[in-house]
């Protein structure tokens, strides 16, 4: 079984948001194409409270639970998503990693319907498409980052690079969308 898991793909993160990514609408289009290919289609979402502690020092406040801005952007195909994980919910986590969230574990609910390929795709690729690269290699699924589906936020020049680099030295695979079927064996 293979999953498509798309990190954090919210209304902050995107132009005009409160923690926008330069680029991050452009991975809106290809994350609605490619989402048939897949058995599984999850989400994950950055939840946090509104007295977020520490997170909030670093960043200008985003993603607050049952705001507007934690929302999908309206042009996102969400009809394949079987379940959103939630993460970001304490007071003193930065809450990075999909593999963080707290109203469902997703480790075992991946591994629970025999998924062993991760594809990850959506925002942030230096934050949390990293850390939840990171985590997927360490809980040992053959994980894909989808580098056409993924956009940066940017805060100095080279970090993406950085990142990309490290999932790729800690063995993700950094592939293209045109890629996918063949991986796949369609
Ligand atoms: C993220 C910065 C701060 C992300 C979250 O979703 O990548 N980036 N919080």
């Amino acid at each position: 079984m293979n999953a498509l898991l798309i990190v954090d793909l919210q209304k902050d993160f995107l132009p005009g948001g409160a923690l926008a990514t330069p680029e991050g609408d452009k991975v809106v289009a290809p994350i609605n194409e490619m989402q048939d290919e897949f058995d599984l289609v999850v989400a994950s979402k950055d939840w946090h409270p509104p007295d977020k502690v520490q997170h909030f020092q670093k960043w200008p406040p985003h993603c607050i639970q049952n705001t507007e801005g934690a929302e999908f952007p309206d042009n996102l195909n969400r009809e394949n998503i079987a379940f959103v994980f939630k993460k970001g919910t304490g007071k003193d986590d930065d809450g990075y990693s999909s593999f963080e969230a707290v109203n469902r574990d997703l480790e075992a609910y991946l591994k629970e319907k025999g998924v062993t390929k991760v594809f990850i795709a959506g925002l942030t690729t230096e934050y949390c498409v990293r850390f939840t690269t990171l985590d997927a290699l360490r809980r040992n699924f053959d994980t894909y980052v989808i580098e056409d589906a993924i956009e940066g936020v940017r805060q100095e020049e080279g970090d993406e690079e950085k990142a990309k680099k490290e999932m790729a030295e800690a063995g993700a695979q950094l592939i293209r969308a045109e890629e996918i079927p063949n991986i796949l064996g369609h």
